[in-house]
């Protein structure tokens, strides 16, 4: 039967409340969606601040419960059985969550829906809006073939443009609101940090943007998109 402390990622991070889920992270839109789960559910837990530096994601601390250097990733002491569970990739946390708080996923037809959506986040909308940010305000914003950017401009578009018909006569993507929404919500407010809501034509997606405007409404994400607090 292993414990919290036989996890490496513990002594460099150390838990003040071991009984709690222990949440590594930084307030990026991946890490803000289980942020804003965690907020969503009410489970309790403890956010450990983790940088996009070498030192803290590269570190052997957090390489030894995320192979993949990346935020964020979970410990819950508390997981299947009554043992531990460390649990990385942010689609995969907010299906664990779901499931051990019985919200935000639902049953049947209603459950697939969700992960349909929460997949289509995690294949398609954040990888590109990613990329996207990449070439339009960080290291790839200088280069000069225009090429990348009219790309990723195009594939976002591309994006809203699906979400903005999904939307039609739907509140929530999945018609409950669900983990879904907390997984592409949050990269929808990425747009605002690349200062690239008029190259997307932000304007031009008016259910897309009701609907960023009703996430942002609920207390559970304004309490959510700092988590942990970044200062
Ligand atoms: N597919 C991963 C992506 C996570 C991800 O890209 N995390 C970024 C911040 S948003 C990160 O930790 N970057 C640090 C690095 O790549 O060194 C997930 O959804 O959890």
């Amino acid at each position: 039967m292993s414990t919290l402390a036989d996890f490496p990622i513990a002594s460099k991070w150390p838990a003040s409340h071991p009984d709690r889920i222990q949440l590594y992270s930084y307030p990026t839109p991946n890490g803000r969606k289980v942020g804003i789960m965690l907020e969503e559910t009410g489970l309790p837990y403890e956010p450990h601040l983790v940088t996009l530096k070498d030192a803290d994601v590269k570190s052997p601390e957090f390489l030894s419960l995320n192979p993949n250097n990346k935020i964020p990733a979970l410990i819950d002491p508390d997981g299947p059985g009554g043992e531990p569970l460390g649990i990385w990739e942010s689609g995969a946390i907010l299906m664990y969550l779901a499931e051990k708080s019985g919200q935000f996923l639902g049953t049947g037809t209603q459950r697939w829906e969700t992960i349909t959506w929460l997949q289509w986040q995690m294949g398609g909308l954040g990888p590109m809006f990613g990329q996207l940010g990449f070439f339009v305000k960080l290291g790839g914003k200088d280069i000069e073939d225009p090429r990348p950017r009219e790309r990723y401009i195009n594939e976002a578009k591309r994006l809203l443009s699906v979400l903005e018909t999904k939307l039609e006569g739907y509140e929530w993507v999945a018609g409950e609101y669900s983990i879904a929404d907390m997984a592409i919500a949050p990269w929808l407010g990425a747009l605002e940090f690349y200062g690239a809501k008029d190259m997307v034509g932000w304007a031009d997606y008016p259910r897309v943007n009701a609907y960023f405007d009703r996430f942002m409404a609920r207390p559970a994400v304004q309490r959510g998109l700092n988590v942990p607090d970044a200062g």
